[in-house]
């Protein structure tokens, strides 16, 4: 989708009269100017979002691999010393990953489990396999935030998000200027917008091994929900407090199906294509995680629905000509090679 500039994007926020927000780029691995923001600024809550998000981007080769833990990993220490010198009330609301825990064979809980050993009790952090770098830089960030909580009396909520799918919210349904990234390539697209693009494009949907990879998953509205409710219900002083953040749990197998379903509702045809696994994971096992706290709190679940699938597929379709097909199919990114050449556009995804 055309991507407007931050300075219109915040022009056409500030035309449809909601609440002023002011804009400033920022280097969040600048610790001075990072601090230097929030004394200025004293706020209340601060929602961290600001990290390289890619587990395929975070495999290519060394260099990307120390890039994304060297950017998230220090950005957030920064952002937990500037709280604790300039804003130490303040709450600060994290972006992580449920791809902290992995794929364990008992139930996930929500950041904590009690654990019984040789007798004793007791209640903590649940323990953590996780399945790339990019992954991994978020149980560094979740240990270095739960010991700022607890050395420093800082609040924090950790928001362990499942895969996101959609491209709308309220919010940027507005005004066309406020259309957000809809990415759909081997690096940076998630795997339900990837299959919707392949579906309106005429594409195989590209299904990685046996796709019996379990996940959780929500839509981008309920990001969004998740993150206001997190931040109208601080935790107290010193807490740090973990929140599962999906709303459904689906294998990659069945949302290949469900795409493939809705097409079929259309009298149109798909074809699902298991390709091989450029990831190292289990394409069969036990998932069953919790995700409580937010529906505790009042969060709604905006649930996949057929209509939402067909309103993505129709999206894309209305930008088909930006689609490039060279992105959109082959994964080029094995865990246990690294950046495998495809094509020159697709590099530039990974560059
Ligand atoms: N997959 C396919 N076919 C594809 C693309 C992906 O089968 O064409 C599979 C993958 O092998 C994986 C699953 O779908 O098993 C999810 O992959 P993904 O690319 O949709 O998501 P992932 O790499 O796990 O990362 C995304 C976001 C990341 C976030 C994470 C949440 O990019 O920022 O942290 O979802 S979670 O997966 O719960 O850790």
């Amino acid at each position: 989708m055309p991507i407007a500039t931050m300075p219109q994007r915040v022009r056409a926020w500030r035309d449809t009269g909601g609440p002023e927000i002011q804009w400033r780029r920022l280097d969040v691995c600048d610790g001075d100017a990072l601090g230097q923001l929030i004394r200025e600024t004293q706020p209340r809550a601060v929602v961290h979002f600001g990290e390289q998000r890619s587990a395929p981007f975070s495999m290519v080769d060394r260099q990307h691999a120390v890039m994304t833990q060297v950017q998230n990993v220090t950005g957030t220490i920064n952002l937990l010393y500037a709280l604790r010198d300039h804003a130490p009330d303040c709450h600060l609301v994290k972006l992580g990953t449920m791809g902290e825990y992995g794929t364990p064979n008992i139930d996930i809980e929500e950041g904590f489990i009690e654990i019984e050993h040789n007798g004793r009790r007791d209640r903590l952090p649940y323990p953590k396999t996780p399945g790339s770098f990019y992954h991994l830089s978020k149980v560094h960030d979740s240990h270095n935030i739960h010991f700022a909580c607890r050395i420093w009396g800082l609040r924090a909520t950790d928001l362990n998000q499942g895969v996101v799918y959609g491209c709308e919210t309220e919010e940027t349904a507005l005004h066309r200027t406020l259309a957000t990234r809809f990415d759909y390539d081997v690096i940076w697209g998630t795997v339900l917008n990837r299959f919707c693009v392949q579906a309106a494009m005429g594409q195989p949907l590209t299904v990685y091994g046996r796709g019996g990879q379990t996940r959780g998953f929500l839509d981008v509205r309920d990001t969004v929900q998740c993150v206001r409710i997190s931040v109208e219900h601080p935790p107290e002083r010193g807490e740090y407090r973990v929140f599962n953040q999906f709303t459904e749990q689906f294998s990659v197998r069945q949302l290949a199906e469900l795409v493939h379903e809705a097409r079929a509702a259309h009298g149109l045809s798909t074809t699902i294509q298991h390709v091989q696994n450029p990831r190292v994971e289990s394409e069969e096992h036990y998932y069953n995680a919790k995700h409580q706290a937010l529906l505790d709190l009042g969060l709604e679940p905006h649930l996949l629905r057929r209509t939402l699938i067909d309103s993505m597929i129709q999206t894309v379709e209305r930008h088909r000509r930006r689609v490039d097909l060279d992105v959109l199919q082959k994964p080029n990114v094995d865990w246990r090679l690294g950046h495998t050449r495809t094509s020159r556009r697709a590099e530039a995804t990974v560059a």
